[in-house]
């Protein structure tokens, strides 16, 4: 990097809140790199070696511009020495050996397989693993206890490792709003996630649903999830309850969840404007009896309280690094609580509210950052 970009470096500051990231950087190969290491670290149960590759790699996310030799990193803030060596490696060989053995091995494939199904988490994967499975057909073949999500994972796997694009997520949108909108004309409904931050792509769909009046919400997520199983639409379901009794002072997340697999329908392409059970309703036999004219996608409904909104739109917007730096700069720097719910002042012992995302900002002391640069 030229001296320009240097003096940049040094003034990186050091929560990946106080930084912009964009989707785009420049030291894709080295981040992709750290990643993997960050994974594998997490699928051995390291949770701390996994978050210092974690935190490095989203420092070199900000960097402005490629990175030519380590005297580049030399005062990057969460740069140390392991990071440090997979650099040089890739900057000198092109690879990095320790990631390539990572890469091939077969703890990591088949953690990386297993963790990729619906509803299967780093300790249910590391369970099966130490179980002797290694595929999905060892899965399906074994008599092992499945729950109702991780049979459905299993069910609609090749459509759910599919990226779902932005076009398909507006689909979704509009399918989700019609369902809400039949009960509550006026109800809001937002898409956060990765799509908000700009992703063209993502994992799943997510929508946060509010509304003035608090009545208003109240069984709202039930009526329009029976709306769409009535029509169709629905292949999986389950709704986490809103949970009244969390802690002021905790992070943990008690807003009424729907996480769902959604049917979206081939001919939706041809047919944006038109009603899709109208759609169905034209289609000849042959074509409704096609075993696959739909694609499975998971989508997540969130319902937060008006009071709540602000809070929940930030934490539901990721990216989840950017979501853990933010919770831990509000608590080791300003001594306050964040959660999706609200933010919680510790000394003063109160909770202060918020109408926007930009005022929660202004209570952390931080600048705005538009959800765009929330990629870290
Ligand atoms: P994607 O879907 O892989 O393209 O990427 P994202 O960034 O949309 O990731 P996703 O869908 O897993 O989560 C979206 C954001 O929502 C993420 O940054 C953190 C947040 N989030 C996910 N699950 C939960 C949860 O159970 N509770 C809370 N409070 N936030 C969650
Ligand atoms: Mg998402």
């Amino acid at each position: 990097g030229s001296t320009e970009s240097f003096d940049n470096v040094t003034q990186i500051p050091s929560y990946a809140c106080q930084r912009r990231t964009s989707l785009l950087h420049q030291n894709k190969e080295i981040t992709d790199a750290l990643e993997i290491l960050a994974l594998s670290a997490s699928f051995q149960g390291s949770e701390a070696r996994s978050l210092a590759f974690a935190r490095s790699t989203s420092v070199l996310k900000c960097l402005p511009f490629k990175l030519q030799s380590l005297q580049d990193v030399k005062d990057l803030p969460w740069c140390g020495n392991h990071c440090k060596r997979v650099i040089q490696e890739i900057l000198e060989d092109g690879v990095c050996m320790e990631v390539e053995l990572v890469k091939d091995s077969e703890q990591y494939q088949s953690m990386k397989l297993l963790t990729s199904i619906f509803g299967v988490g780093v300790h249910t994967a590391k369970k099966w693993y130490q179980e002797g499975v290694r595929s999905l057909s060892d899965l399906n073949n074994n008599k092992r206890k499945l729950t109702a999500e991780q049979r459905a994972g299993l069910l609609h796997y090749k459509d759910l490792q599919q990226h779902v694009t932005r076009e398909e997520a507006e689909w979704v949108e509009h399918l989700v709003v019609r369902a809400l909108q039949s009960y509550v004309p006026d109800v809001q409904v937002t898409m956060t996630g990765g799509f908000r931050r700009g992703k063209e792509v993502g994992h799943d769909v997510d929508f946060l649903i509010t509304h003035p009046k608090e009545e208003a919400l109240n069984g709202l997520l039930k009526k329009a999830i029976s709306w769409l199983e009535s029509k169709g639409y629905l292949l999986y379901h389950h709704v986490k309850a809103r949970s009244q009794s969390f802690s002021k002072s905790s992070t943990m997340d008690g807003h009424e969840t729907c996480y769902s697999i959604v049917s979206l329908p081939n001919y939706y392409k041809h047919n944006w404007d038109c009603e899709a059970e109208e759609t169905l309703k034209n289609l000849d036999n042959s074509e409704k009896e096609t075993s696959h004219n739909w694609r499975a996608i998971r989508v997540d409904l969130v319902v937060a309280p008006y009071s709540e909104y602000s809070y929940a739109l930030l934490g539901w917007t990721g990216s989840k690094h950017f979501e853990r730096e933010l919770r831990r700069y509000s608590f080791e720097v300003k001594k306050m609580s964040l959660s999706s719910h609200g933010l919680f002042d510790n000394e003063k012992k109160c909770l202060l509210p918020a109408a926007s995302e930009e005022e929660v900002f202004a209570h952390l002391g931080l600048p705005f950052l538009l959800p765009f640069d929330r990629n870290a």
